[in-house]
């Protein structure tokens, strides 16, 4: 992999692979190594429930722990309830921004961190990273989004990014 490529080449490859579970490749024009503008990494690292739900989606157990009333994953009839609401084509743009900011936020202290942001990727790609390529992608999102230079990244910077995301509302939902 040449060092110039390597920013775009784990995007690219990490998309499409995103989306060949979905059979809706259509949307993805750009092919596998094509370069992507910066916000296209927005784009990408938000289309997490895009998968199907539950079996194929990594982050189910997560999303499941958000909703939960106690945070131990075990979701009352409301609580599906309000996941389904959420994860709708019709909910609007800021309650999916919220819920998205608390799935990334994996040890729940209302920052998404670099080590967040690693678990997240992690999941994305299903493992299929070098540690070194997981680091280079939070790396470039944190100096993306992190508008105050504090080093993680609060709601507010996560809101900011989102508005970059043109795709993100039709990414971030579940089909039934
Ligand atoms: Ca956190
Ligand atoms: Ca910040």
């Amino acid at each position: 992999m040449r060092a110039a490529s390597l920013c775009q080449f784990p995007l690219g490859t990490m998309r499409d692979r995103t989306d060949s579970s979905e059979r809706d490749r259509k949307d993805s024009p750009g092919g596998m190594c094509s370069p992507r503008p910066p916000q296209q990494l927005w784009s990408w690292s938000l289309a997490l429930p895009r998968l199907s739900y539950p079996r194929d989606n990594p982050f189910r157990q997560r999303i499941a722990q958000v909703f939960s009333e106690d945070g131990d994953g075990h979701m009352t009839l409301d609580n599906f309830l309000d996941m389904f609401s959420v994860m709708s084509e019709m909910a609007p743009r800021d309650l999916k921004a919220y819920y998205a900011f608390k799935i990334y936020d994996f040890n729940n202290d209302d920052y998404i961190c670099m080590w967040d942001l690693e678990q997240t990727v992690t999941r994305l790609t299903r493992g299929e990273l070098s540690a070194e390529e997981v680091s280079l992608v939070c790396e470039k999102v944190l100096d993306e989004a992190d508008g105050d230079h504090d080093g993680r990244l609060s709601l507010e910077d996560f809101q900011t990014m989102i508005l970059r995301a043109p795709d993100f509302l039709s990414t971030f939902h579940i089909r039934i």
